[in-house]
């Protein structure tokens, strides 16, 4: 049924409910010198490529691929528009390599038709911070697809990755895959109904007028958090005992240190926004949230091309009740904006989604874990992980 991912060390269907397997890598790491030193084969008119994130060029090339032939909904009507400047983000983490960011061209007019990339993150499942690679924007041009491209660009990322000595992978994917280590939903909280509506996102509720759906989605003009604000670098430590101390409780979660909150959560125009509340006695930092920012394209609507779209990244409440505060960033980006506010079912999440007027998206999102068995799957509220 799965030809090449029965060849891969990931948990098999087969084994689902099997207990006397145990936690932890599939396979032990090989030696340095016997992992692969050259690229695996290619078609003969392809040729691989390194993709230099640095350079405007390269970046607008796989942008560019990207803007039109990445992940799209069941009905094809949107598709993710990451921004190159997302791009460049989400690819240079600290302690990135070039090397993981990988193309595949056509060799006579150079043209990019496939992409690949991973990222190094040290994630804790259970007890064991693991260092892995996170695995994402895989992508076939539309007129390469169904020809086993993917599974090339898989085994070569994995190559590359264990040339770094790292022998673990963490990803997620709309389509079932052997074996997710969890599977989540994407809830939606509609800013601009209308545009919601009249772009066929959602629809009109049964027994719902226009004006009575744009009424219930209203949300004040500003925030209600005292000390609330937008996160400075200065809070870089703050906020980083915050997160590590409320990541501890789930499941799988990355491990952050300074250097990649600074990365990961410092806002960054059009890319990342994160807040949080300053006690105005004590000026302790107790809460923090924070939205990525995923554009998607409309696919053939007369009236518009591109869906505003923020999406919950790590929030955390100590002192403000995660709905007041999930509540107070709906309102910041109501203000800048956006169409939509999405979040998946992680973490905490399901303790505001409903109160909040979130709707269940179709379609699910599975985390997978690469040479790492877990003996059951997780709840979405077991898991600590958002991936881009
Ligand atoms: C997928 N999304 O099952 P079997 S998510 C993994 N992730 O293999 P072909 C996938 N595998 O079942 P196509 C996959 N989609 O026969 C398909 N597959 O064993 C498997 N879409 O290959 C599939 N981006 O080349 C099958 O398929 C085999 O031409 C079929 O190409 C697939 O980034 C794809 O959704 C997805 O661009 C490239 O459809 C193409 O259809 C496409 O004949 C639109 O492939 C964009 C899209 C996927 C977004 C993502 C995470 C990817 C994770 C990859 C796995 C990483 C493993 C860990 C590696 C490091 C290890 C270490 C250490
Ligand atoms: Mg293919």
């Amino acid at each position: 049924r799965h030809k090449f991912w029965e060849t891969q060390p990931v948990g098999q269907f087969k084994d689902i409910g099997d207990t006397s397997l145990p936690e932890g890598p599939i396979e032990p790491p090989t030696p340095l010198s016997d992992v692969k030193q050259e690229p695996y084969n290619l078609p003969v008119s392809y040729e691989w490529i390194t993709c230099d994130m640095e350079s405007e060029e390269m970046s607008a090339e796989v942008y560019n691929l990207l803007t039109n032939n990445y992940v799209e909904d069941d009905e094809n009507m949107f598709r993710f528009n990451y921004s190159k400047e997302f791009l460049r983000w989400a690819l240079r983490p600290p302690g990135y390599f070039k090397s993981w960011h990988i193309g595949v061209r056509v060799k006579t007019s150079k043209k990019l038709v496939a992409f690949i990339t991973g990222i190094p993150a040290r994630i804790r499942v259970r007890n064991e911070v693991v260092t892995m690679a996170e695995i994402n924007f895989l992508c076939v041009h539309k007129k390469l697809r169904t020809k086993r491209l993917a599974p090339v660009m898989i085994k070569e990322v994995t190559r590359r990755v264990h040339l770094e000595n790292i022998w673990q992978a963490a990803y997620t994917a709309g389509v079932v895959l052997p074996t997710p280590i969890a599977t989540c939903q994407y809830w939606h909280r509609s800013l601009n109904p209308k545009k919601l509506i009249d772009v066929g996102f959602s629809r009109l509720g049964a027994r719902m007028t226009m004006s009575r759906t744009i009424k219930l989605y209203k949300l004040p003009d500003s925030t209600v958090t005292p000390g609330f604000r937008k996160m400075e670098l200065r809070d870089v430590p703050a906020v980083t005992r915050l997160l590590r101390k409320y990541l501890s409780q789930f499941i799988v979660a990355p491990d952050f240190e300074e250097a990649d909150v600074e990365h990961w959560l410092l806002p960054t125009e059009n890319v990342i926004e994160s807040y949080l509340v300053e006690s105005p006695e004590s000026h302790e930092i107790t809460d923090f949230c924070s939205f990525y920012i995923l554009p998607s394209s409309i696919l053939g609507n007369k009236n518009y091309t591109t869906l505003k779209a923020a999406y919950s990244y790590y929030n955390v409440g100590t002192k403000t009740p995660l709905l007041q505060l999930m509540n107070d960033v709906l309102i910041v980006a109501k203000k800048k904006d956006f169409d939509v506010f999405n979040a998946l079912d992680v973490m905490q999440n399901e303790s505001f989604l409903k109160e909040l007027k979130f709707g269940p998206g179709d379609g699910q999102l599975h985390y997978y874990l690469y040479n790492y068995r877990i003996r059951q799957a997780l709840k979405p509220s077991e898991l600590g992980l958002v991936l881009l």
